[in-house]
């Protein structure tokens, strides 16, 4: 980026994982114009992925919610009003709810992408002023079993280790977490640190061969959710060879005998078949752990979105332990955190069994604490509902009034059918947000803009504990307001209806005053924040907690006296049986179906949805099976398939992909309703929970894949407008039984359409569809076969196609699209369309294969790179010649893939 005299530069942070990378955003005071890594930054030293470096991309206005919205009864549509207005229908709503059904007749869902600030301000108004502890997060959907896990095993929900410990350690275990796409800064550092030591050992554990595999000396491929069994077979090698630290176990933990007796049952044969793991592929990996000066384990979603998760956290914890590997550099059970704020939110006690400053609601003493503190009579003592329990007590009518910020549940819940008919069915549903256009906010009554990244400030905790000042650098769009003060401005007229006549509990005039207040919760704790400050991170840079008053800098590591947080200082080993995942498969479902992440895709694709660069990688929603599944069903790959599980199903195409082991289905979580008919991904999994943590079993739900039969299809492509168009065209989508949607482009943003349907459509629908997309006058070739239901439209403007339908028949499809990438309308276009049945010219591609793209900086498809290869270049010569993997690295572990195959596998493509 090139820095004019008018433009400034604001150091901040990025918004999207846990991370937590330092970004230098730069502006001229109004708009965002660029953004680069922080070279100062202790998490990624300068560098960002793909994510990260498009931030300045992302954003579009025409997505942003941009005024308060209010709806005046169901079924009416919303319209703008005022901030005052809003808030004040808002305190009187729920103070009304409060004082007919009880503070528990209400809920907050928030969520780990809010600033500590906004977390502090959103726990103070539940738990002080409403007086109810049904607020929890989507942090439940994600580090619940991790929390779960720590404070059972140590005592304190406090991941010990630090991002250089990853690079120091001699042996690393990457379990169910593909690191290579969701925490892709860390992968780069791991991957530089395995080059200067290639002596360093990797182990990853995970159904599917990631990118993340890339790095690994050893991938063991267990069947799903068999993680507990696995770790406990390992304990049973370790023991049997002696490769246990005895000493350590005696004096600094306590409960290993019982561990003992369960893991004598857990043979490597046992383990073997339970796991799908060769017995010689355990012996390794236990002697890898046994033998190595130090181990160091990451893990994040494989095992955490788990009916077992936290006995799967728990069991890998015992490791450590038994090994004595923990406290020292390079060592440690060291769990990655999924958003950028997660940290923030377990340390400010924002899901319902929490209070600020690692304490517990369930806990007398700690209620009377934080109840002191805020100068309060008393907090609540009935148990808060968890994510799954709130909206299933939503959709039983037993919570009147629902505030969601942040977070974008009618997509990311499992079970969505539930959640749209919960959401529907909710009295009062407020939506605090940043774009207007989430499946969730089609339910708000109240739709509240939110400020969002590079518009707010406060602070996030990244997952090394790390606590990062980030800094506002322009105004937020039209009426849009940072979150705390959303929050603070509705507690404070809520309180005025709740406890007139008394003080304030929220004065507070910045995110500043809110941080003051609330380190104190944390003091003599162990994460005191208490010598911690905006002043003191503007002067020294990110700091890790604890952070003590008078301590000159954080603490790099936790445990190194191998003193626990429990009451005896002692650490537990925890002796959990084998539970097997709660949905069985059968005759039916044959299928167990594994979701995830994309790598250059957040979560409900609110904001990168809004860089059509961003989806060259993934071009649509695309079930992955391996191809023995595809033999046996007699599909094609690229068909379109029905996906079905007990509670849901959808039409996509199938993708054939032998890195999906046979038996299981995988599926991005990424998909809501906007891009794809149907409800998404979450219509398929199940809200089955882990029984201390409560997160859901998002990793795992029986399924079936079939073929449908749907003969008339649809391929458009229109150039420009792309946020405004998808949501014109999107709700014409009903009329089609499969259709996706999606932005693409990489100069030239597009939108993408692919429909089909058993029979054809009726003609207004489509002539809808051709106005939507600028084909019904104007400079536009048409061809109609009525007979054949066959039709095809291309608009060309000054030399370019800028809109393309094919419908009926759609073989042209990537020729034509191809043609508009290349910006060429020529004189084989206009032939072709008086011959239009004839096989157009090039070749077609099935989606989700050959023709996308890799390198999503640098804009270099599968093709190109596979030929590059084919001409016998080495990856410094890829990056030399073709650029790609020269800028933020994302895609070196596929290019190494590549590189890796046989020609025979790569070229065919
Ligand atoms: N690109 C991108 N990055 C992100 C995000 C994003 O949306 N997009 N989201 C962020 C968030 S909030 C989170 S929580 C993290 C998630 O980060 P990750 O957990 O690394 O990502 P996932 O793809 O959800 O799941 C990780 C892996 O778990 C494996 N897995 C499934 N079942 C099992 C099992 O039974 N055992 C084991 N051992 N492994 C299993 C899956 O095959 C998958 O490869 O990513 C963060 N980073
Ligand atoms: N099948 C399946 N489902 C999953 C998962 C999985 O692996 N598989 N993973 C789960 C996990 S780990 C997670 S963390 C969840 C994530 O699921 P969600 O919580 O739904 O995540 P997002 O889509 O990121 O929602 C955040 C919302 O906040 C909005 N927003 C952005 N910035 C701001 C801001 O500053 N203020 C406000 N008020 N709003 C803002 C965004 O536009 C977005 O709509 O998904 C879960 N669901
Ligand atoms: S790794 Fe990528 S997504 Fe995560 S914080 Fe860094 S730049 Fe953002
Ligand atoms: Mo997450």
């Amino acid at each position: 980026m090139t820095a004019n005299p008018a433009t400034h530069i604001t150091a901040s942070t990025c918004c999207y994982c846990g991370v937590g990378c330092g970004v230098l955003i730069e502006h001229d005071g109004e708009q965002i114009l660029g953004v680069k890594g922080d070279p100062q930054h202790p998490a990624n030293f300068g560098k960002l992925c793909s994510k990260g470096s498009t931030l300045h991309l992302t954003g579009d206005l025409s997505a942003r919610a941009l005024y308060p919205e209010l709806r005046l009864g169901k079924g009416l549509a919303r319209s703008r009003t005022d901030w005052d207005n809003a808030l004040d229908h808002a305190a009187n709503v729920f103070a009304e709810t409060i004082r007919e059904h009880g503070p528990d007749s209400v809920a907050f869902y928030i969520s780990g992408q809010l600033l500590t600030e906004d977390y502090y301000a959103f726990n103070k108004l539940a738990r002080a002023v409403v007086g109810t502890n049904n607020i929890d997060s989507n942090s439940r959907l994600c580090m619940s079993s991790a929390v779960a896990g720590y404070k059972r095993s140590l005592g304190a929900d406090a991941p010990p280790c630090n991002y250089e410990d990853i690079e120091q350690t001699d042996c690393l275990l990457i379990a169910g977490s593909n690191m290579a796409y969701a925490h892709p800064v860390l992968f780069r550092r791991l991957e530089e640190a395995k080059a200067k030591r290639p002596e360093m050992r990797i182990i990853v554990i995970d159904p599917r061969r990631t990118d993340t595999c890339e790095l690994a000396d050893l991938h063991l491929a267990l069947q799903p959710g068999t993680d507990v069994p696995l770790f406990h077979g390992l304990l049973h090698i370790l023991m049997w060879e002696g490769w246990i630290d005895r000493r350590f176990i005696d004096q600094h933990t306590e409960g290993f005998d019982a561990l003992k007796t369960l893991v004598r049952d857990y043979t490597p044969q046992m383990v073997s078949e339970l796991c799908g793991i060769p017995v010689a592929d355990l012996q390794t990996c236990a002697r890898l752990i046994g033998s190595a000066p130090s181990f160091l384990s990451l893990w994040c979603m494989g095992l955490n979105q788990s009916s077992s998760g936290s006995a799967k956290n728990s069991a890998l914890i015992n490791l450590h332990l038994a090994t004595g590997q923990i406290g020292r550099a390079g060592a440690g059970p060291f769990s990655l955190t999924g958003q950028p704020n997660a940290m923030g939110g377990r340390e400010t006690g924002s899901l319902s069994n929490l209070l600020p400053g690692h304490r517990d609601a369930g806990n007398r003493q700690h209620r009377e604490e934080v109840a002191r503190y805020w100068g309060v009579e008393q907090l609540p003592d009935s148990a808060g509902l968890t994510a799954v329990e709130l909206f299933d007590a939503v959709h039983a009518g037993r919570i009147k009034a629902l505030w969601i910020a942040c977070s974008n549940p009618a997509q990311s819940m499992p079970n969505q059918t539930l959640i749209h008919q919960a959401l529907a069915s909710c009295p009062f549903v407020v939506v605090q947000e940043a774009f207007a256009n989430t499946e969730t906010c089609r339910y708000a009554d109240l739709l509240l803009p939110a400020a969002s990244w590079g518009e707010k400030e406060g602070t996030v905790t990244n997952s090394e504990r790390r606590i990062t000042h980030v800094r506002q650098a322009v105004p937020a769009p039209a009426e849009a307001r940072p979150d705390w003060a959303i929050t603070s401005d509705f507690a404070r007229r809520l309180e005025a209806l709740l406890r007139p006549g008394q003080a304030s509990l929220f004065d507070f005039d910045s995110p500043q005053a809110l941080f003051d207040e609330y380190k104190y919760l944390t003091e003599h704790r162990d994460l005191d924040l208490c010598g911690l400050s905006y002043a003191l991170l503007d002067a020294q840079g990110p700091q890790q907690w604890p952070f003590p008053r008078g301590a000159s800098a954080g603490s790099p590591r936790l445990y190194a006296n191998a003193q626990f947080p429990t009451l005896t200082g002692r650490a537990h080993f925890i002796a959990d049986a084998y539970r097997a995942p709660q949905e069985k498969r059968d005759t039916r479902f044959t299928l167990s179906l594994n979701t995830g992440r994309l790598r250059d895709q957040w979560h409900g694709m609110s904001r990168t949805g809004t860089a059509p660069r961003l989806f060259a990688h993934a071009e649509e929603a695309v079930v992955s099976l391996h191809p023995d599944e595809l033999r046996r069903r007699r599909l094609q790959d690229g068909q379109l398939v029905s996906l079905k599980s007990r509670r849901g199903s959808l039409v996509l195409p199938v993708h054939s992909d032998d890195s999906v082991r046979s038996g299981h289905a995988y599926l991005p979580m990424h998909w809501g309703d906007r891009f794809l008919k149907g409800l998404g991904t979450n219509v398929l999994t199940s809200p089955a929970f882990d029984p201390l943590s409560k997160q859901p079993e998002l990793k795992h739900a029986a399924v079936e894949v079939s073929k449908v039969d749907l003969p008339w299809q649809l391929f458009a492509l229109v150039e420009g407008d792309v946020q405004n168009r998808l949501g014109a065209l999107r709700p014409l989508l009903e009329g089609f039984t499969y259709a996706s949607l999606v932005p693409c482009g990489h100069e030239h943003p597009a939108l993408v359409l692919r429909a089909a349907a058993a029979v054809p459509p009726d003609n207004a629908l489509l002539a809808q569809i051709d106005q939507l997309l600028g084909l019904n006058d104007g400079p536009v070739l048409a061809y109609d076969d009525p007979r054949k239901a066959v039709g095809k439209r291309v608009r060309i403007e000054d030399g370019r196609i800028t809109a393309i339908r094919l419908a009926g028949e759609t073989a042209a499809r990537d020729w034509l699209k191809s043609l508009w990438q290349e910006q060429r309308a020529d004189a084989e276009l206009r032939r072709w369309f008086l011959a239009p049945l004839s096989t157009p010219p090039g070749s077609a591609e099935a989606p989700g294969s050959g023709g996308k793209t890799v390198c999503s900086c640098m804009n270099v498809s599968r093709n190109a790179i596979c030929a590059g290869i084919g001409r016998g270049l080495d990856l410094a010569g890829l990056k030399q010649e073709l650029g790609c993997g020269s800028q933020c690295g994302s895609c070196v572990p596929e290019i190494k893939q590549l590189l890796a195959k046989p020609m025979s596998a790569t070229v065919n493509a």
